[in-house]
């Protein structure tokens, strides 16, 4: 497996409820490298474009409201299959699916209050890493901690 990168977002309740550390650290503790974080409150033009594949359902209007209430943590997380790690990291999107350990099973409820997003393909990774991040706001630094992290690092 290639090292990837994808995005991370904890969503305007996940800062609200002030989660952000949580949120944060379970990502470092699996072992994950940051390459970019920062706080941002969308607009309305990046949230729908975000959240394109859902134009024209039902919970548009509510989803893009929602994620445009308040400021978000974008971040990018990078490492060996961390889309999809990251995704069974989040646990189902509705949280009453989500199993307990995940962070949506151990920190949300509601379906439209969910904390956290993340990119769900390696296609969806690239494309919202470009709409959150300029060029230059990631960051290539190393680790010597990957040798206890990758057999292989
Ligand atoms: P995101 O990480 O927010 O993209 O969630 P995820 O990929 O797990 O799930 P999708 B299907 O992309 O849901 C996007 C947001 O829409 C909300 N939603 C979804 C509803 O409110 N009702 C629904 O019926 C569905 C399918 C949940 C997601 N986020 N929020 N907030
Ligand atoms: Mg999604």
């Amino acid at each position: 497996m290639a090292r990837e990168r994808t995005f991370i977002a904890v969503k305007p309740d996940g800062v609200q409820r002030g989660l952000v550390g949580e949120i944060v650290s379970r990502f470092e503790q699996k072992g994950f490298k940051l390459v970019g974080i920062k706080l941002m409150a969308p607009s309305n033009d990046l949230a729908r474009r975000h959240y394109g594949e859902h134009e024209g359902k039902g919970f548009f209007a509510g989803l893009v409201s929602f994620f445009t209430s308040g400021p978000i943590v974008a971040m990018c997380w990078e490492g060996d299959n961390v889309i999809e790690m990251a995704r069974a990291m989040m646990g189902k999107t509705n949280p009453k699916d989500a199993a307990p350990g995940t962070i949506r099973g151990d920190l949300a409820i509601d379906v439209g209050r969910n904390v956290v997003h993340g990119s769900d393909s390696p296609e969806s990774a690239k494309r919202e890493l470009e709409l959150f991040f300029a060029a230059g706001e990631l960051v290539e630094w190393s680790r010597g901690v990957d040798a206890h992290v990758y057999e292989k690092a």
